[in-house]
């Protein structure tokens, strides 16, 4: 029986890759541990429960809010604020950022933006979904802290993770010393090290992204689907296609399989659809961490400027050789006017 390393012991362990620091990041990250497995009892339980259909509210990108959402993101805000961490949450489900003004926080030494549950509109479905976080540290000295630091490039996080609620519950995080996978262990109610060391496949034969908007694509998009769909035994081609439609769960599969996902800019949503603060950014960070590549089409995702908590960027987040090759088409055809 090998040993069992829990995502505390874990986290206890890597201690020494931040040197300076006092313990802080390694009990936020805990804490983030603990709210992960509130969340994942109830979605695990959600059909069980009058916890699923609608609120009847939409949140701040005008979509409808199924009740688990709300929840997610009452048990993540909770976490943050008792564990005295974090001074400020930018979080998909708030307009406005949320400010931990009490007397342990307010001098809190780290910001998170978080998506607590993306890819909710799965789960009456059945299909995965997932929390997706990012670790900045404040740059300003005030008291409360400045609403623009939450605003840094990707650049500077100090830690990004998620977790995946599918066949079974993930956590996969980094804080820039690699990747590292942790599964839920019901029995004792831990998350277990059972993904040591993540790498991503330099390239892959998966592209996910969702054709429906094909008509609405950039050329340099449509370009691409239609080489991923071209016979050439040499390149392993013609691809697979799979899309899930909640992005953890597309990521995880290209960072265990290899693969794409792309979400570009298109007609609804022309700056693409995935949020750059709590979704892109910390993906890219995992993925990049893993040797993958995370692009808007022309550059990389982790040096865009954040200008709104809620901004939105395209997504070419995978494989290396894989996204290299799409950015070619993207500059051919499409190029950044
Ligand atoms: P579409 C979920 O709502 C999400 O933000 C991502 O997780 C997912 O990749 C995308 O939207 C799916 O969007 O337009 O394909 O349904």
């Amino acid at each position: 029986m090998s040993k069992v390393t829990t995502l505390g012991q874990f986290i206890i362990e890597r201690q020494a890759d931040f040197p300076y620091a006092k313990g802080e990041l390694s009990r936020l990250l805990r804490d983030i541990g603990i709210a992960s497995k509130i969340v994942n009892r109830e979605v695990n339980k959600a059909g069980l429960v009058d916890i699923l259909g609608e609120t009847g509210g939409t949140n701040v990108q005008g979509e409808k809010v199924k009740k688990l959402d709300i929840y997610a993101n009452e048990q993540f805000i909770s976490a943050l604020k008792s564990g005295g961490e974090c001074c400020m949450i930018a979080s998909e489900e708030n307009e406005e950022l949320i400010y931990i003004d009490s007397e342990i926080s307010s001098e809190a030494k780290y910001i998170v933006a978080i998506d607590p549950l993306d890819g909710s509109s799965n789960i009456d479905v059945n299909v995965s979904v997932g929390t997706i976080f990012s670790v900045y540290r404040r740059r300003s000295t005030d008291v409360p802290v400045s609403p623009d630091d939450v605003l840094q490039p990707g650049i500077r996080q100090v830690a990004a993770g998620y977790v995946i609620y599918g066949s079974s519950t993930m956590l996969v995080y980094t804080t820039g010393c690699g990747v590292n996978g942790f599964t839920l262990d019901p029995s004792i109610g831990e998350f277990c090290l059972s993904h040591p060391d993540l790498k991503m496949p330099e390239s892959g034969t998966i592209y996910s992204v969702n054709e429906g908007y094909y008509v609405h694509f950039p050329e340099g998009v449509k370009k691409y689907i239609k080489y991923c769909q071209v016979e050439d035994a040499a390149s392993n081609r013609p691809y697979t296609s799979r899309y899930v439609g909640s992005a953890v769960a597309d990521i995880h599969r290209s960072l265990i399989k290899g693969g794409i996902f792309i979400y570009p800019s298109s007609a609804h949503v022309p700056s693409g659809k995935l949020r750059l603060l709590y979704e892109a950014n910390p993906l890219s960070f995992i993925v990049e961490q893993a040797g993958g590549r995370a692009s808007d089409g022309y550059g990389r995702i982790m040096e865009l400027k954040a200008t709104a908590i809620h901004q939105r960027t395209p997504v070419f987040i995978g494989s290396s050789a894989m996204v290299k090759k799409a950015e070619e088409f993207m500059l051919r055809y499409s190029p950044r006017n």
